[in-house]
C-alpha cells in the first residue's frame, strides 16, 4: 500500500511523484532508450553511485547480482544512503528515491557527482521499476524502504524508515525489477554489463567489483566474475594491446589541477592505427572532447619539439601531423572534473574548456619528464610518427599524380568548356549546374576569359564520404583540375593557391531550394580540400533574376529578389506583365548572357567566411543531413557576407 499519511507524505511530495510520472512518460529521455541499452542502463546508473560513493573515499566492493526473478541487485560497502530526517520532513532516502535529480546531491562538497549519460540516478531507476527495495545498513541499524512503480509502500514511522534489524556494517544494497510495460524486453545484457564493470574496475583501481549472474535454473551454471584491476589505466591499455608487437612500454601521467584529476595511460604498438579513449568521472565518452583534444594537441607540439632537437626533423622539414604522431598509439585519458558538461546529441562528447587546459598542462609536463628520462621510448615514438609521415607523402603523392595525369582528359572529355586567356587574373570559370544550363552558358558567354564547367545533378556530399571516395568523384576530379591548385585534405597539404587558373570561381545554381542545396555542396566541398579559395576571395554565386518586369510602356527591366520587385511596383504606374524564372533552363543564351554572365550587368555574391572557427561551424552544420539548416546557410550566411560586386 502506498504511503497515504499526509504527515509522513506531505505537500511537497506529491510534486515528487509528478517528478517521476515524467520518466515515465519520458524514460528515453532519462535513460538513452527504453531497448536492451536502456534496460543496462538502469543497472549503470545504480553502479556509478557506489562508485561515487567509492570516488569519495569510502566503498571499496561493489556486488552486481542478476537474479533469476528478472532482478538486479547491486550492493556496496560505502557510508550506506543517509536515512535520517530530510528537510522534506521524510528520511533522505525516501527523497533521494522520490526525487527526481536528488540522488546523491546531499553533500555536494564531500560527495562527488557522477557524470553519467543523464546522470539522474536512483530515483530514474525507481520509476521503471516494477519493484524496488533499499536496504541501508548504517548507524548500527539495518533500515528497508519499498517501493513499486516509484511509488513507496513502506509505511513511515515519524517520517523515517523502520529499522529491521542491527548491525555494524555499513553500505546500501538496491534490488530492482524493471517494469516490462516500460521496456521492449526485460532481459538484461550480461555480456555488456560485464564488460562495463570491467570497464569501472580499470578506471577505479582500488575497486573490486563482484558480478554474478544467477539466471539459470540450473545453479551450477551460474556465473560469477570479479573485477579488480589494481595496475588501473596501465592495465588497461595493457588490456587494449593485449596480442599486438609492443613498440613502447605502457607510459602513465597523472596530476591535478584547479581540482581537475588527470590520469593518462598510452603505448604504441605495431599497428598502423590509433585509439584514444576519453572518460570524464568514469563515464566513457565516445565522441572524446576537451580533454582528448587537449591531449592530442600538447602531444602533438611536444613529440614535434623532441623530433627537431633529434634531428628527425629538419629546418626545411614541416612538422608532424598529429595523426603522424599518434601512429600506433592506444591511449585512455580518464579525468575527474567537478561539473563536467556535456555537448552533441548523444552527450557523450566532453565540453568543459578548462579540462582541455588542464589536461595539456599536467600532460605536457609529464611527458617532457618522462622522455627525458627514456629517451629510446621517445625515439621508438618519433619512429612511429616519421613512419606514417612517410606513407602520408607517398600517398599524397600518388594522389597528385593521379589528378594530374587525368587533367587533360578532363578538358578534352567535353565537359570543361575553357577560356582563350591564360591570364589567371582575368579568367573566370562558372560552374553550372545541369546539362541544358550548361549549354546555354557555353554558348551565352564570352569565350575569351569565361570558362564554363557544367556538373550533374548533386554532387557527392565530401563531409561524408572517404578520400577515396570524394576523389573518385567525376564532377570532383573534374573541378580539381580545372582549376589547378590541388587541394589540400586533413593535415596534408597540396593545395597551392598561386597555381590558381582563374580569378573567379561562380557558382551558378538556380534560385530554389535545389540550387540552394548544390550551392552548399560545392562550399563544403571547397572548405574542406581548398578552403584558400573561399579565405582569398575567389569564390561566388551567381545571381540569376527571379523576374523580368515587362511593362506595356518602357523598358524591360530583370528584378533580382523579392525587394527588387517590392519596389519596382511602387515606382512603376503603368501596368506590366511579370515572367518569374524558375531555373536558369528557362533562359536563353542571351537573357543569360544580360543577367548572369555579362559583368557589366550581373550580380556576384562573394562568398566569405570571417575566420577558421566560423568555418569550422558551418561545416559541421553541413554536416548534418537536414535539409533546412543547410538551407539557412546558403541564404543566410553566402547572403550577408556577399557583397555586390
Ligand atoms: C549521500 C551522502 C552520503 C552517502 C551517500 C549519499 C551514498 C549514496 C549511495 C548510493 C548507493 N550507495 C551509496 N552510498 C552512499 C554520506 C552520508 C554520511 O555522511 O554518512
Amino acid at each position: 500500500m502506498p504511503n497515504s499519511n499526509s504527515q509522513d507524505y506531505g505537500a511537497s511530495s506529491i510534486h515528487v511523484l509528478e517528478g517521476l510520472e515524467a520518466v515515465r512518460k519520458r524514460p528515453g529521455m532519462y535513460i538513452g532508450s527504453t531497448g536492451v541499452k536502456g534496460l543496462n542502463h538502469l543497472i549503470y546508473e545504480i553502479v556509478d553511485n557506489s562508485v561515487d560513493e567509492h570516488l569519495a573515499g569510502f566503498c571499496d566492493r561493489i556486488r552486481v547480482i542478476l537474479g533469476s526473478d528478472g532482478s538486479c541487485t547491486v550492493s556496496d560497502n560505502g557510508r550506506g544512503i543517509p536515512v535520517e530526517m530530510h528537510e522534506k520532513g521524510v528520511s533522505a532516502e525516501r527523497v533521494a528515491l522520490t526525487v527526481l535529480h536528488a540522488g546523491g546531491k546531499f553533500d555536494s562538497s564531500s560527495y562527488k557527482t557522477s557524470g553519467g549519460l543523464h546522470g539522474v540516478g536512483s530515483s530514474v531507476v525507481n520509476a521503471l521499476s516494477r519493484s524496488m527495495t533499499v536496504t541501508v545498513k548504517r548507524d548500527g541499524g539495518i533500515f528497508r524502504d519499498t517501493y513499486e512503480y516509484g511509488k513507496p509502500t513502506t509505511e513511515l514511522i515519524d517520517g523515517l524508515l523502520p529499522q529491521i534489524g542491527k548491525t555494524r556494517e555499513h553500505g546500501t544494497e538496491t534490488t530492482f525489477i524493471p517494469d516490462d510495460t516500460i521496456f521492449d524486453q526485460t532481459r538484461f545484457r550480461e555480456e555488456e554489463i560485464k564488460s562495463r564493470l570491467h570497464e569501472t574496475a580499470y578506471l577505479n583501481p582500488g575497486l573490486t567489483i563482484y558480478f554474478e549472474d544467477r539466471r539459470n535454473e540450473d545453479e551450477s551454471l551460474w556465473e560469477s566474475r570479479e573485477f579488480h584491476e589494481p595496475d588501473g589505466l596501465k592495465g588497461y591499455v595493457n588490456e587494449l594491446t593485449k596480442g599486438m608487437e609492443a613498440v613502447t612500454e605502457v607510459v602513465t601521467l597523472k596530476g591535478e589541477s584547479d581540482g581537475i584529476e588527470v590520469e593518462i595511460a598510452f603505448r604504441y604498438v605495431d599497428e598502423f592505427h590509433e585509439e584514444v579513449l576519453g572518460f570524464c568521472n568514469n563515464i566513457f565518452n565516445a565522441e572524446g572532447g576537451t580533454h582528448i583534444t587537449g591531449f592530442k594537441t600538447v602531444f602533438t607540439t611536444i613529440v614535434n619539439n623532441y623530433a627537431r632537437q633529434l634531428g628527425s626533423l629538419k629546418e626545411k622539414d614541416s612538422n608532424y601531423t598529429g595523426s603522424d604522431v599518434r601512429n600506433g598509439m592506444t591511449a585512455v585519458v580518464s579525468i575527474k572534473h567537478p561539473d563536467p558538461r556535456f555537448e552533441g546529441q548523444t552527450k557523450t562528447k566532453l565540453d568543459n574548456p578548462d579540462a582541455s587546459k588542464v589536461v595539456s598542462k599536467v600532460a605536457g609536463e609529464g611527458l617532457e619528464l618522462y622522455f627525458d628520462r627514456n629517451l629510446e621510448t621517445l625515439k621508438s615514438v618519433i619512429g612511429c610518427a616519421e613512419k606514417s609521415a612517410k606513407i602520408r607523402k607517398a600517398e599524397e603523392k600518388t594522389r597528385t599524380n593521379l589528378l594530374t595525369k587525368q587533367k587533360y582528359s578532363f578538358d578534352s572529355n567535353g565537359k570543361l568548356a575553357n577560356c582563350g586567356s591564360r591570364d589567371p587574373s582575368k579568367c573566370e570559370i562558372f560552374i553550372v549546374e545541369g546539362d541544358s544550363a550548361g549549354g546555354s552558358a557555353k554558348t551565352a558567354r564570352n569565350r575569351e576569359f569565361q570558362a564554363i564547367l557544367p556538373i550533374r545533378g548533386k554532387i557527392l556530399n565530401v563531409e561524408k564520404a572517404s578520400i577515396d571516395k570524394v576523389l573518385a568523384n567525376q564532377e570532383i576530379r573534374a573541378m580539381i583540375n580545372a582549376f589547378g591548385c590541388g587541394f589540400s585534405e586533413g593535415y596534408g597539404n597540396d593545395f597551392d593557391i598561386t597555381k590558381l587558373r582563374y580569378d573567379k570561381i561562380i557558382i551558378m545554381s538556380d534560385a530554389d531550394v535545389d540550387g540552394a542545396h548544390i550551392a552548399t555542396l560545392l562550399l563544403t566541398l571547397f572548405y574542406r580540400f581548398m578552403p584558400d579559395l573561399i579565405y582569398e576571395g575567389h569564390v561566388y554565386t551567381a545571381m540569376p533574376p527571379l523576374y523580368k518586369a515587362m511593362p506595356k510602356k518602357g523598358k524591360e527591366e530583370y528584378l533580382y529578389d523579392d525587394k527588387a520587385l517590392e519596389r519596382y511596383r511602387k515606382t512603376h504606374d503603368g501596368p506590366f506583365t511579370l515572367q518569374r524564372y524558375k531555373g536558369l533552363g528557362e533562359m536563353d543564351p542571351e537573357q543569360l548572357w544580360e543577367t548572369t554572365l555579362d559583368p557589366e550587368r550581373r550580380r556576384l555574391r562573394l562568398v566569405e567566411i570571417e575566420d577558421a572557427r566560423l568555418a569550422g561551424e558551418v561545416t559541421g552544420l553541413l554536416m548534418g543531413s537536414d535539409v533546412a539548416p543547410r538551407r539557412e546557410f546558403i541564404h543566410e550566411h553566402a547572403e550577408e557576407a556577399l557583397l555586390d560586386v
